[in-house]
C-alpha cells in the first residue's frame, strides 16, 4: 500500500451529532486535504458497539461507553492520507479533553471524557479493523481526489 493511502476510521460521536459539529469536525479533515473514502449516518448497535470497543471490556466505564454510543446516531467515516491515523490522532486532541490544546476537535469541542464527541483510530493495524467492522469493502470508494497534485509533491 502506498504511504498517501494509509486510511483511517473516525466516527462522530452521538454528542457531536446532537451539538451540530458533524459539518465543523468534516471540514477539518477536508481542508486539511485527506480525502474521504467512506462516510454514513447511522444508528449502530449495541453488538457492533461492543465490538468497536472490545479491548475495553474490563475497564469501568465499558457499559456507559457502549450505552453512550448507543444513544443516539452516529458518522462513521473513512479518511485516506499520508499518516493520516497518527495526524488524525493529533486532529482529535487528547482522550480527556481537559488535556486536549485548543486547536484541537476535543480541546475545541468538549469538556468531558465521557463525552468527548469524536473517535479516531490509534494505529493503521487497529484502523483496518474498525473500518472491516463498520463498512463493506463495496462501500470504499476508489476515486482519486482532483486536488491529489497539488496536496502531495509526489
Ligand atoms: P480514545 O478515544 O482517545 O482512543 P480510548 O480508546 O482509551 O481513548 O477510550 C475510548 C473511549 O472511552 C474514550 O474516547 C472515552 C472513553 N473513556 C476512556 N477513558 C475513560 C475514563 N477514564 N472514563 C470515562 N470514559 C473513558
Ligand atoms: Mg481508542
Amino acid at each position: 500500500m502506498a504511504a498517501n493511502q494509509e486510511r483511517t476510521f473516525i466516527a462522530i460521536k452521538p454528542d457531536g451529532v446532537q451539538r451540530g459539529l458533524i459539518g465543523d469536525i468534516i471540514k477539518r479533515f477536508e481542508q486539511k486535504g485527506f480525502r474521504l473514502v467512506a462516510m454514513k449516518f447511522v444508528q449502530a448497535s449495541e453488538e457492533l458497539l461492543k465490538q468497536h470497543y472490545i479491548d475495553l471490556k474490563d475497564r469501568p466505564f465499558y457499559a456507559g461507553l457502549v450505552k453512550y454510543m448507543g444513544s443516539g446516531p452516529v458518522v462513521p467515516m473513512v479518511w485516506e492520507g499520508l499518516n493520516v491515523v497518527k495526524t488524525g490522532r493529533v486532529m482529535l486532541g487528547e482522550t480527556n479533553p481537559a488535556d486536549s490544546k485548543p486547536g484541537t476537535i476535543r480541546g475545541d469541542y468538549c469538556i468531558q471524557v465521557g463525552r468527548n464527541i469524536i473517535h479516531g483510530s490509534d494505529s493503521v493495524e487497529s484502523a483496518k479493523k474498525e473500518i472491516a467492522l463498520w463498512f463493506k469493502d463495496e462501500e470504499l470508494s476508489d476515486y482519486k481526489s482532483s486536488a491529489y497534485e497539488w496536496v502531495y509533491e509526489n
